[in-house]
């Protein structure tokens, strides 16, 4: 006979990894359960861990990311092997492209049998295949490395430049056991994940030179700008120099809107006219046309706040970079501007406020018309009308002119409300970002998607009905990818390659899990029926009948299109 004294108390692989993540107030997973994690996200739920269980591993994927991106804890997903992993890596890819931190914990199969490609159940060496897409993958073998493997994901996910990890748990590590005691010894709470960054004084002050010689300043900010939740400091800046600011696609609301000195109607003006151009967490991608002419001047001068140093001269010459946590470096040019004051110059930001009115007569032509069927510019005015007192809701948008001409016209009011496709502009992020969103923060989300865009992750309506989340979905109905008028050129019976229904009634999806479905054809009904969807708080879904005959291939990317310039002739 054995006494428990004798016998050591056990602990085993699932114990030690929800044991891990609760140490270090990881307290929501998003996954899809399933060979070898069921138990996983079982014992999860019992120990006060929330899952949210979803439709598809993308969806998963991408809630865990955008709400890595909101609360600057990694956001956690979890999946099976193979197939499921896969599933959520391309969600993990997306947030390692917009920097968001964000750790995929998948279950593989038997090391022994994928090592040698015997043909295991869900065979795939998981690891291997995340590395090229992630900031780092790791796989824990044993159960007393749990503890320091969820530890270097963590870290992984939020220091530096934030990315997206993996971290392989084999079914074996998951079903190993361990003695309680060592394996409570083993776990590792994470001391400072994300440590600041302090800028050297040099570079401040060479920064600081430059901008004394500007004519032309401009601020650009960007997301990583948003996500370092430095809202006052980056007002102050702004507003002590008087330069105008443009803020990038999801920076929107980070000042608000309409604050004066947003350069946003007059966009391709400042572009190319700034001499001297401080990017806070924006990168010279493709969305700011690298920092090449003709979109810039070609003599602009850059300074650039960012985490990264390698981002430094990646697409353009940086003159100032100022390498660190945007805290550190926004405070430090504000110290030094007490020092050494700036004020943008009176004739700078005349002939910005001159183009900014010039261009807003032009647009309230458009936005003012009120055709029927709806196009792009009166359906995006209601929403925005709609939005104006409403600033904590967040505004989930994917699509091609459905994005652009949302973007263009809603105002954001406030920071971090605005979720898009981001730097790849991506389809499919739409419901999880929904999800992820109404989730860590328990406020509404209205997600504007064009029809394709929302056939991505449309499934997820029974995941919001599901959770009874205040998410209200409109669908941009233009019959198709960019417009619903294309034709088949073999006169086939085919529809063309853009075409997709547009006498669907994508309400009625909704009404299948519970929620509430209306269709509008006019802006008044639209008007009504947001107004009573955003009132009650509950998964609704609105299909927004557009022109098919409104909307432009590719959006506002046409340069990006490659079209054949060779006639054939059968
Ligand atoms: P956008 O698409 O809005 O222009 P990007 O995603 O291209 O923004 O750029 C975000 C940048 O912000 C990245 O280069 C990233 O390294 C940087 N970044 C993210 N978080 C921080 C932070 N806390 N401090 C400083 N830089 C950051
Ligand atoms: N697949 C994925 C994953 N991402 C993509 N960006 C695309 C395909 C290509 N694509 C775009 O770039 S926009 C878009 C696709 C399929 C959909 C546009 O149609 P929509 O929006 O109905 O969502 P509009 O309003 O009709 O332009
Ligand atoms: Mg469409």
């Amino acid at each position: 006979m054995t006494n428990e004294a004798d016998t050591p108390a056990l602990t085993d692989g699932f114990h030690l990894v929800v044991d891990a993540l609760k140490l270090n107030q990881i307290d929501t997973l998003y996954g899809v359960v399933g060979i070898p994690i069921t138990d996983l996200a079982r014992l999860a739920q019992a120990q006060g861990i929330r899952y949210i269980g979803f439709r598809h591993e993308q969806s998963a994927g991408n809630a865990a990311a955008i709400a890595g991106y909101l609360t600057q804890k990694p956001g956690v997903c979890l999946t099976v092997s193979a197939p499921g992993f896969l599933n959520g890596m391309v969600a993990l890819a997306n947030a390692t492209t917009n920097c968001f931190p964000m750790i995929l914990i998948s279950g593989s199969s038997d090391r022994a049998i994928v090592d040698l490609q015997q043909g295991d159940y869900e065979e795939l060496d998981q690891m291997n295949a995340a590395k090229p897409y992630a900031k780092a993958a790791f796989r824990v073998n044993r159960p007393e490395d749990i503890g320091i493997g969820i530890a270097r994901a963590i870290r992984a996910a939020v220091s530096g430049r934030p990315g997206g990890v993996y971290l392989d748990l084999p079914a074996d590590l998951l079903r190993a056991t361990l003695d309680a005691r060592v394996g409570a010894r083993s776990l590792v709470q994470v001391v400072d994940a994300a440590p600041r960054q302090i800028p050297a004084p040099q570079a401040v002050a060479r920064a600081l030179d430059l901008l004394a010689q500007a004519k032309r300043p401009l601020i650009i900010l960007g997301k990583g700008a948003a996500y370092a939740q430095v809202d006052d400091a980056i007002r102050e800046l702004v507003e002590r120099t008087g330069i105008p600011f443009l803020p990038m696609s999801m920076a929107k609301g980070l000042l608000d809107d309409n604050h004066p000195q947003s350069a946003a109607t007059a966009r391709s003006y400042v572009l190319a006219q700034a001499d001297v151009v401080i990017l806070i967490g924006a990168r010279l991608n493709w969305l700011l046309g690298h920092g090449k002419a003709p979109q810039w001047s070609p003599d602009v001068r850059l300074i650039q706040l960012d985490v990264s140093p390698t981002e430094i001269d990646s697409n353009h010459a940086i003159a100032a970079p100022l390498i660190g946590d945007l805290g550190s470096s926004t405070e430090a040019l504000l110290a030094g501007l007490s020092v050494r004051p700036f004020q943008t110059p009176a004739d700078w930001s005349s002939a910005i406020h001159e183009h900014k009115r010039h261009n807003a007569e032009r647009m309230a032509v458009h936005l003012d018309a009120n055709p029927e069927p709806m196009d792009f510019y009166s359906a995006m005015r209601t929403v925005r009308d709609v939005l104006a007192d409403k600033p904590e809701i967040y505004v989930v948008n994917e699509g091609a002119n459905t994005l652009d001409f949302g973007r263009n016209i809603i105002d954001m009011h406030a920071p971090r409300k605005r979720l898009d496709a981001g730097t790849w502009g991506v389809m499919g992020i739409g419901m999880g970002y929904a999800i992820g969103a109404a989730i860590v923060s328990g406020k509404p989300v209205i997600a504007l998607e064009g029809d394709s865009a929302f056939g991505f992750s449309g499934m997820e309506l029974e995941t919001i009905c599901r959770y009874q989340l205040p998410v209200t979905i409109v669908v941009f109905n233009n019959g198709g990818i960019y417009r619903g008028d294309g034709v088949n050129p073999s006169g086939g019976s085919d529809v063309a390659p853009t075409v997709l229904m547009q006498s669907a009634h994508y309400e009625m999806l909704i009404e299948a899990f519970g929620g509430a479905g209306y269709y509008a054809t006019d802006t008044q009904t639209f008007e009504r029926a947001l107004k009573a969807a955003l009132a009650a708080g509950k998964p609704a879904l609105i299909h927004c009948a557009i022109d098919p005959r409104t909307g432009t291939e590719s959006g506002h990317l046409k340069n990006l299109n490659p079209q054949s310039a060779v006639t054939q002739h059968a």
